[in-house]
């Protein structure tokens, strides 16, 4: 049996929660990630037969059946998964039509997956509809974004148009845009599958005054997807209060669509 905390999804995971903490997206216990393995990957560094823990989900996911996710426990901090891999993260197999989680490695110290394993979960199910190459969930508290939508509409369209238009290269990361859900109740089904409905449309989800939720085929995708716009989001804060001289206009975004092989948003830009 190989070694887990050798296997490349394992450090590739550990790097990821680091960074995420060291951008300072990971207060506390704040965020959680949930990547997708397939059988054959996970095979080599686990017997799948010695189940440790099975615990009820509470949702069904008959997408899911079968498949495995390498997922952060609840109340775990982000700054500690490095230095304690086993404990703060964990491997489930989903089974029963998503009804259950068989822990087949981690979460050694009786702990479970992250209380947001709904949305992640029912996230997970729509993306992989829209696009079957997605493995990654993510979801982190990105302090200017989390500003924003204490000063800006959370109108979808406008929040998506004023992000575009703070870096030249945000149309072209996410020409879906954002979608953008109210404050609600974190930790529950309804929050999931709200998630869920507007994973639909763009893997980028804003949680007002609460976070972000990615989503994407790799782990550097989904931090790069919210990294951009973090970061547009970061000069909106900047610049919110001051007079506004210059921006991109929707014709400079139509000759980025020409440029970079891209689409926005039905409607989001004047023709
Ligand atoms: O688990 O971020 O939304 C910590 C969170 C919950
Ligand atoms: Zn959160």
């Amino acid at each position: 049996m190989k070694n887990i905390l050798e296997a490349p999804f394992m450090i590739d995971m550990i790097r990821t929660a680091t960074n995420m903490y060291n951008h300072g997206w990971d207060e506390r216990n704040g965020g959680n990630i949930s990547l997708m393995l397939e059988e054959a990957e996970v095979a080599p560094y686990l017997d799948l037969d010695s189940v440790k823990l099975k615990i009820p989900t509470g949702f069904t996911a008959p997408e899911l059946d079968g498949k495995y996710f390498l997922v952060t426990g609840t109340g775990k901090y982000f700054k500690n998964v490095q230095y304690a891999p086993e404990t703060n993260l964990g491997i489930v197999r989903i089974t029963a039509y998503g009804e259950l989680a068989e822990l087949i490695w981690g979460f050694n110290d009786g702990g479970s997956f992250t209380s947001e394993f709904p949305a992640h979960m029912m996230s997970h199910a729509a993306r992989l509809k829209v696009n079957p190459e997605n493995r990654v969930v993510m979801h982190c508290h990105p302090t200017n974004l989390l500003a924003m939508t204490y000063v800006h509409t959370l109108d979808e369209r406008e929040f998506t148009r004023t992000l575009w238009q703070m870096c030249t290269e945000c149309i072209v990361v996410f020409p879906e845009g954002v979608n953008v859900l109210p404050w609600m109740l974190c930790g529950t089904n309804e929050i999931g599958e709200a998630t869920a409905e507007k994973m639909q449309t763009a893997r980028l989800v804003v949680w007002a005054q609460h976070g972000i939720y990615g989503a994407g085929k790799d782990l550097d995708e989904t931090f790069g997807l919210i990294e951009t716009a973090e970061k547009a989001a970061e000069i909106y804060m900047k610049i919110a209060h001051l007079p506004r001289l210059n921006t991109i206009t929707d014709e400079q975004m139509h000759l980025l669509e020409q440029r970079f092989h891209i689409k926005a948003r039905e409607g989001y830009l004047a023709e």
